[in-house]
């Protein structure tokens, strides 16, 4: 076959700027593509939602490929391993109630399995706004990070979606953007982002769970965005809040777009 130069170019314009077309409006936006951000776009889609993740970097998975300090190893509890079981990772006992799994198989898994669910994920993409109506969060304002990332003025563009996940992790992005354009109007103790707090790994995990939370009308927070936002503390390289949170908040947008 002889190869056309300008058709590969063709199918590749036509085949995004569709997808992008049809994601303008969407059930359910995800901020951030790391552990949380993909169980939670997992769960989503497999529901049968329209959800698309945006992620800032070219790669996917966040803080979860480097394990800890760089050794690729990710620890998870129970519940977590029976995520990493759904998804078909393959991890090891430790010691009782510990398992251990490869970051790197771990990380692609997820994402691999959560796009074969049916999330659409748009990479080198940032989120640097979000739409407000008078009933919340109506969608996400985006730019390219290369734009960002060359300080370019260059205005954005706007999708619209029935609920946003705060997924950026420590830096909750989306719920400190909302913050500063809104004041203290977050469902937190005193409206405002409380701060993640030091290492302590039982009561950052447990807390976790109880953080995943609609932080502000049809805004959720999932995964370390729930500590920051909340204000607990941060866990280590320990990954099964992450995929529990991001279950959890699956389960809490389905049970209301239902
Ligand atoms: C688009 C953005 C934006 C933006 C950020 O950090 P993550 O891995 O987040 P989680 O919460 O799923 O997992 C946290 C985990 O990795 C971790 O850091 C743990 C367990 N830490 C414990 C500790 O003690 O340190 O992923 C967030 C993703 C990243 O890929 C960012 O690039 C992306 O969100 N992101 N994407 N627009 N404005 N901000
Ligand atoms: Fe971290």
């Amino acid at each position: 076959m002889k190869l056309d130069d300008i058709k590969i170019s063709r199918a590749i314009v036509e085949g995004y700027m569709e997808e992008l077309l049809d994601y303008m409006d969407m059930d359910v936006a995800i901020g951030g593509g790391g552990p949380s951000g993909l169980t939670a776009g997992y769960y989503l889609a497999r529901a049968g939602l329209k959800v698309a993740l945006f992620e800032r970097k070219l790669s996917i998975g966040g803080g979860m490929w480097g394990g800890g300090m760089m050794f690729n190893k990710i620890v998870v509890q129970d519940e977590g391993k029976e995520i990493l079981d759904e998804f078909g990772v393959r991890s090891r006992p430790y010691d009782e109630g510990y398992h251990v799994a490869d970051s790197v198989e771990a990380t692609s898994t997820l994402c691999s399995r959560a796009c074969q669910a049916g999330l659409k994920i748009f990479n080198l993409m940032s989120i640097e706004d979000v739409m407000i109506r008078d009933e919340g969060i109506t969608g996400l304002v985006l730019n390219w990070s290369s734009v960002e990332m060359a300080g370019l003025h260059v205005d954005p563009l706007t999708v619209r979606a029935g609920a946003v996940i705060d997924a950026t992790g420590h830096d909750c992005e989306i719920v400190k953007v909302v913050e500063r354009k809104i004041g203290p109007e977050l469902n937190t103790a005193d409206g405002r982002i409380q701060g993640e707090r030091s290492m302590w790994a039982d009561v950052g995990e447990a807390a976790l769970i109880e953080n995943t939370r609609e932080v502000y009308p049809n805004l959720y927070v999932a995964g370390m965005a729930s500590n920051a936002v909340y204000g607990a503390p941060r866990m280590g390289p320990i990954f099964g809040g992450m995929l529990v949170s991001g279950r959890r908040v699956a389960e809490m947008i389905i049970e209301k777009l239902k």
